[in-house]
């Protein structure tokens, strides 16, 4: 304890040199003086109130209380405090800034990268792209040379067929050409006398002209060797009609009429009368082939419109006459029937070249009889194609009528024809491509083979109509 300032053993010394100095009358006289005052100053001190006791708070206190034993921190410490508590925040603000910067250059440099990735990936996308539609191309080119392959396969077989044939026919001759056995000698054969009917004309003007009896010629037998002789029948000669003035036409106005009326008219579209329709129809006439006055009932130069299509629309036609079209079965029939046709047909192959073939005698049945074609002599210089089709029945993608059995033609050529028994020789209605840079519109085998038409024009002319070839 100690108050007013003064220790306990300072008290405690001056009690003792208070007492240890008797001996000394003056000195004692001081000492009591001194005891004097500081009784008094004890009572002083004790009727005094006693000093309040302070507490340093742990911030935030007076300057006067600073570098105290009882706040021994200073003002100046505090602030150093704060100050490295603050550059300890500034340098980690400038580290996260600088961290912050750093993220910032790789996002970015991230960036760029995916940029440039993503214009690369657009290049190989552009560039598959561009592969995809030369693979498509490629498919189209090979869906169409697979169609070829196999109607050269069908072609094949059909030549393995009539090879086949010819041995057997050769065989039979080799048998035949054999030495004969011993037979008995033949009997002169004897031959009837043949008769001839009574022949009939037109007479141009229309009335019917009579024609004689014919009279057969005796036949004679041939006399046998080996084996008995045989006499043949004669035959007798038909009579011819008388003639008449100007020819009277038989059928309808037709192309060929219109042209005979008059010649110099130009080929294109015509008002034209099928027999036992009452409507006319609007046809396309070619004016100028082969002297011209032909009725087209084909035309096929470009890939629309398609051919292929069900029977009803080869019965009826379909397409523009100007362009590419087909006339209709049953006009065909109507025209033709009982009547003496020929049909041209025009071709063209993909390098320009032009050839035709022309068919006497062009006819086809009726729709019961499934639009059978009738085709007599060829002439022309594409080749005789259409031969195999004679007598052939018509086919469309919803009627097989053909003589192929494993297969329907006109599904599988895409186009309604008079397809055999190896679907074709000639096919102008086949599936056109226009894929390849000049199309294929359909074969004619002897003119081209499998190459593909770009364009085939059919058309008929009446036989009793020739006119004056021009040029
Ligand atoms: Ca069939």
């Amino acid at each position: 304890m100690s108050y007013c300032g003064q220790s306990d053993v300072e008290a405690a010394s001056r009690h003792q040199h208070l007492v240890l100095s008797p001996a000394r009358p003056e000195a004692f006289r001081m000492d009591c003086k001194m005891l004097l005052a500081a009784v008094l100053l004890a009572v002083a001190c004790l009727t005094s109130p006693a000093q309040a006791a302070f507490t340093c708070p742990k911030t935030a206190y007076a300057v006067e209380n600073q570098n105290t034993p009882k706040c021994p921190t200073t003002l100046a410490n505090d602030i150093k405090t704060q100050q490295t508590a603050a550059d300890k925040v500034k340098a980690d603000v400038a580290k996260a800034k600088s961290q912050m910067t750093a993220d910032k250059q790789s996002l970015e440099s991230s960036l760029n990268l995916e940029k440039s990735k993503r214009a690369a990936a657009a290049t190989k996308v552009t560039g598959l792209m561009t592969k995809a539609t030369a693979l498509q191309t490629a498919a189209t080119a090979a869906t169409t040379a697979a169609t070829g392959t196999q109607a050269a396969i069908t072609n094949l077989k059909r030549q393995m067929q009539l090879l086949k044939q010819k041995v057997n026919s050769l065989e039979a001759k080799a048998n035949a050409a054999k030495p004969a056995g011993t037979g008995t000698t033949g009997t002169t054969g004897t031959g009837t006398t043949g008769t001839g009917t009574t022949g009939t004309g037109t007479k141009p003007g229309g009335t019917t002209g009579t024609g004689s009896t014919g009279t057969g010629t005796t036949g004679t037998g041939t006399t046998g060797t080996g084996t008995t002789g045989t006499g043949t029948t004669g035959t007798g000669t038909t009579g011819t009609g008388g003639t008449g003035g100007a020819t009277k036409p038989t059928h309808p106005q037709d192309c060929g009429l219109i042209h005979k009326q008059n010649p110099s008219k130009p080929s294109g579209l015509y008002s034209t009368k099928v027999p036992g329709e009452t409507n006319f129809v609007i046809t396309y006439c070619d004016m100028t082939t082969d002297g011209g006055g032909w009725t087209v009932i084909q035309r096929r130069k470009a890939a629309t419109p398609s051919f292929d299509r069900p029977w009803n629309d080869y019965k009826n036609g379909f397409g523009q006459p100007m362009d590419s079209f087909w006339w209709g079965l049953e006009k065909v029939y109507k025209v033709t029937k009982g009547e003496n046709f020929r049909l041209r047909i025009e071709m063209e192959d993909t390098q320009g070249l032009k050839k035709s073939a022309v068919y006497d005698n062009f006819r086809i049945d009726s729709e019961l009889n499934k639009y059978k074609l009738t085709v007599g002599k060829y002439s022309g210089n594409a080749g005789n194609a259409l031969m195999t089709h004679n007598g052939i029945k018509f086919s469309s993608n919803d009627q097989d009528n053909d003589d192929y059995i494993p297969d329907s033609c006109a599904k599988a050529y895409r186009g309604g024809w008079w397809y055999n028994d190896h679907c074709f020789d000639a096919n102008l209605n086949g599936y056109y491509s226009d894929k390849n840079p000049t199309g294929s519109s359909g074969f004619w085998l002897p003119f081209n083979g499998y190459k593909g038409l770009k364009a085939s024009a059919m058309m008929i002319r009446h036989m009793d109509y020739n006119p004056p070839k021009s040029g």
